[in-house]
């Protein structure tokens, strides 16, 4: 017998195989049930296409009439790129539905759950939320911020270092991580690095996967002097790029980077450089609701300086570099007292090859 919770996470499990193809959309998955049979499922696969109830619907046909739905996410209520699900849910004839979370988009928060409550569906909301929340972190933190969720990214040796004291890195991490890494590129909508990284290693930011056909993120350059060569690799035409500056910027190098189809984002300085917050608002802005950030040590210690680290993916190789001046994952100035460590709850530790990948949130305060 196949409980509830169990159709929820073959539910949970569908939307789940769309991961990185729906932003700005949530990932959602729904499935039907009559009589202890699965007669409809239906994925959000990207956005602007039908939502994942649509899907299960057309599938069920007649057979949704006295079903259960099950829905990761509240049916919408709103008219979007698409009409509100509620009211085809409304309209199927079930009589039973299951929502795990409710919408946090502020058009719909409710909405759709009071119109099924109205026509006198029975409805509960909750059934795995935290399963359900997780899966759409980042939506949830764009609708609630209008910010994109940054996920910093390192790889380092047993012993806390990311590069050589030459700056040398390749490689740190083993092959399966580096595949993940491109798995994760393939997902996210931008990738941000500081110049320093750029003028160091001339990166091409871009996702290398074997047998599959990637999605290149936006590459977004952190350069408040414009200091980048034009014949940076990230200024190639494989990617958009775009560049953060300020009004400093000369504005001849900007007009040539223009023709070449850069993009440029000013934004104001504080005593740290360029105002993360405020660039992350005009990310936001520019389509960019999901961002890795690749580093540099300096870039990223501004972004957890700042507290603007939403999830942290680490590597760690079973190699010891030692040396006093191998580089740190997280440099910017120095603190005197442990009790001014920023802090983080490990949230899985896992063998990824030969190395470990740990995941992990910040804890506020
Ligand atoms: C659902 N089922 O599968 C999804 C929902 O522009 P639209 O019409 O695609 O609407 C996008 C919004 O709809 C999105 O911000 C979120 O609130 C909701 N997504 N809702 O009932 C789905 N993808
Ligand atoms: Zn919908």
């Amino acid at each position: 017998m196949y409980t509830d919770r169990d159709y929820m996470e073959i539910a949970l499990n569908l939307a789940k195989t769309a991961r990185g193809k729906t932003n700005p959309n949530p990932l959602v998955g729904a499935v039907i049930v009559k009589d202890g049979m699965i007669v409809g499922t239906g994925i959000h696969r990207k956005a602007g296409e039908p939502h994942a109830e649509v899907h299960a619907f057309n599938m069920a046909g007649e057979h949704a009439k006295g079903a259960t739905l099950y829905v990761t996410l509240e049916p919408c209520s709103h008219y979007g790129k698409t009409p509100p699900c509620a009211n085809l849910v409304k309209n199927s004839g079930v009589s039973r539905v299951l929502v795990a979370t409710l919408d946090p988009n502020p058009q719909v928060s409710g909405r759709g759950v009071q119109i099924l409550k109205d026509a006198g569906i029975d409805v509960e909301v909750g059934l795995l939320e935290e399963e359900a929340k997780k899966l759409n972190e980042r939506f949830f933190h764009n609708m609630t911020t209008n910010r994109p969720f940054v996920t910093l990214k390192y790889a380092m040796t047993l012993d806390g270092k990311i590069a050589t004291h030459t700056g040398h890195s390749k490689w740190i991490s083993g092959e399966e991580s580096r595949l993940e890494v491109h798995q994760l590129r393939n997902e996210v909508d931008g990738i941000l690095v500081g110049i320093g990284t750029v003028l160091k290693d001339n990166p091409l930011l871009t996702t290398r996967l074997p047998n599959q056909q990637g999605k290149n993120p936006v590459r977004i350059i952190l350069d408040s002097h414009l200091q980048i060569p034009m014949d940076a690799n990230v200024l190639n035409e494989e990617a958009k790029t775009i560049i953060v500056t300020t009004t400093e910027a000369n504005p001849k190098k900007i007009a040539e980077l223009e023709k070449r189809n850069i993009t440029f984002i000013y934004c104001s300085k504080n005593q740290q450089g360029i105002c993360l917050d405020e660039m992350l608002g005009q990310l936001y802005k520019h389509g960019i609701t999901d961002l890795l950030v690749e580093g540099g040590g300096e870039v990223n210690a501004s972004f957890v300086r700042e507290g603007l680290v939403n999830k942290f993916i680490i590597y760690i190789a079973p190699k010891i570099l030692g040396g006093r001046h191998s580089i740190s994952p997280i440099a910017g100035e120095d603190v005197d007292l442990m009790e001014l460590a920023s802090k983080v709850k490990f949230d899985s530790i896992e063998r990824v090859g030969e190395d470990i990948r740990i995941i992990a949130y910040p804890v506020q305060g």
